[in-house]
């Protein structure tokens, strides 16, 4: 027996990624009983002890401080815009009858020309037809590329990096033709085209591969003093900043192009992607609605409870997600300066919408209403109604106001369903 133990603990320091999360899975606490009594940081006291009692005092004093604990403590901070200097937008392809004629599509090539080590990123833009106006669109990155959101067979097969699926169409970490339309069903092109509504995306690998050494072939690598940066400090930004820099880019495109009312932009993301968009839409004003889909840990879920993924299991799982600092907090939350109702705060006074799946208890469904919940006291100031109920409703009964919640049935996933409810709150808040 003596003989395995180090081997065993060889393997359980080797385990990380996906495998660790998974074995993680099995053995968290499920239990509300088993939660220690917290208490969240306080939303309307600013640094130097003033109560913060207006909206002017939020937005002019407090919110800068927040964005700031989050860019410290969290996600790092993004770099200026001086770092990346020039983008050059190139339109690389236009399909004006695409899905049969309801869409014109549009690629477009995103560079920096003062950072060439960067391979840059290709946007896919879907805009309906026939309406006559510009639309309103939906921003948001996807896991498999371009060529896996449409089910349209003439879109590029992206030749980057991607992670191993479970059902093998991914070889050598590359797509084949079977990656194709692998991930449209979490993209309802059509219907979301016939609302009206225009859908911008691209494949969160191009700003940089998902693993722990990824931002060496990617953006920050590319971006940082030596172009090589090697230690990263407390306060740089981790993956999540650099994939939600690619959705402010994508923003930055569609207020130049004439289909696009870029007056109504909607973030959205799954999961690790629902921890960007949330990271997105608070930094960049442009995106008027926030959606964060399933998005749990490190996303809209409260760090304080410990129920389903923790700091400690996702900051050693996806260490490269965040900023180092965010490590020093697991099992030690209650040092930290944030909680996640404060990541929902920034959004205000903007509509923002929070989705879990009863299936997909390792997010802490329950954790995901009250960050929106205990956003409140932000909404307020801007006489806005935010949840609109004290407790987390029942499944399949959307709430809220400025601040939509569902928890709805099935496992961690976007489905038809999640965008039912995010077309109806969009169109809503904007006027449609
Ligand atoms: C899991 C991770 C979650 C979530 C998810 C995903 O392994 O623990 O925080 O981000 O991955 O992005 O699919």
């Amino acid at each position: 027996m003596q003989l395995h133990f180090p081997a065993l603990l060889m393997c359980s320091t080797l385990l990380i990624g996906e495998d660790f999360a998974e074995a993680q899975q099995r053995t968290a606490n499920y239990d509300e009983a088993k939660i220690a009594a917290y208490t969240l940081p306080p939303l309307l006291q600013s640094a130097d002890g003033t109560s913060i009692q207006t909206a002017e005092a939020w937005s002019q004093k407090r919110r800068p401080e927040v964005l700031a604990l989050f860019e410290q403590h969290v996600f790092g901070k993004t770099p200026a815009p001086s770092t990346w200097g020039k983008v050059v937008f190139k339109v690389t392809g236009i399909q004006k009858e695409a899905l049969g004629g309801l869409a014109t599509r549009k690629f477009i090539q995103v560079t920096l020309p003062e950072h060439p080590n960067w391979q840059g990123l290709e946007i896919m833009l879907y805009t309906p037809n026939g309406s006559g106006r510009p639309a309103p669109c939906f921003v948001g990155p996807s896991f498999g590329g371009n060529h896996a959101v449409s089910p349209e067979p003439d879109v590029p097969l992206s030749t980057r990096w991607m992670r191993p699926s479970k059902d093998k169409h991914i070889v050598d970490n590359r797509a084949t033709e079977a990656s194709r339309g692998n991930e449209s069903s979490r993209w309802p092109l059509e219907m979301i085209l016939r609302e009206g509504f225009a859908v911008a995306t691209y494949y969160y690998g191009d700003v940089e591969p998902d693993h722990a050494e990824g931002w060496k072939e990617g953006l920050r690598a590319a971006l940082s003093p030596q172009g090589t940066h090697t230690v990263w400090q407390n306060g740089d930004w981790g993956a999540i900043g650099a994939w939600a820099w690619g959705l402010s880019r994508i923003a930055d495109y569609l207020e130049t192009d004439a289909d696009v009312d870029a007056k109504h932009l909607a973030v959205i993301g799954h999961s690790r992607l629902g921890k960007t968009s949330l990271w997105a839409g608070a930094q960049d004003s442009r995106f008027d609605v926030i959606i964060s889909n399933n998005s749990g840990e490190g996303g809209a879920a409260l760090m304080r409870r410990n129920f389903g993924e923790t700091t400690a299991i996702i900051t050693k799982a996806f260490p490269h997600w965040f900023t180092p600092t965010y490590t020093t907090y697991a099992g030690n939350e209650a040092a930290c300066p944030i909680d996640k109702h404060m990541l929902i705060a920034l959004a205000a006074p903007r509509p923002i919408y929070i989705a879990s799946a009863v299936e997909d208890q390792w997010a802490d469904p329950k954790g995901e209403f009250l960050s929106g919940l205990h956003a409140q006291p932000v909404y307020d100031l801007f006489g806005k109604k935010g949840v609109g109920v004290p407790e987390q409703p029942g499944i399949d009964q959307p709430v809220g106001d400025t601040v939509g919640y569902h928890l709805r049935t099935g496992k961690h996933d976007v489905i038809d369903y999640d965008w039912q409810q995010y077309l109806k709150f969009a169109a809503r808040h904007f006027g449609r």
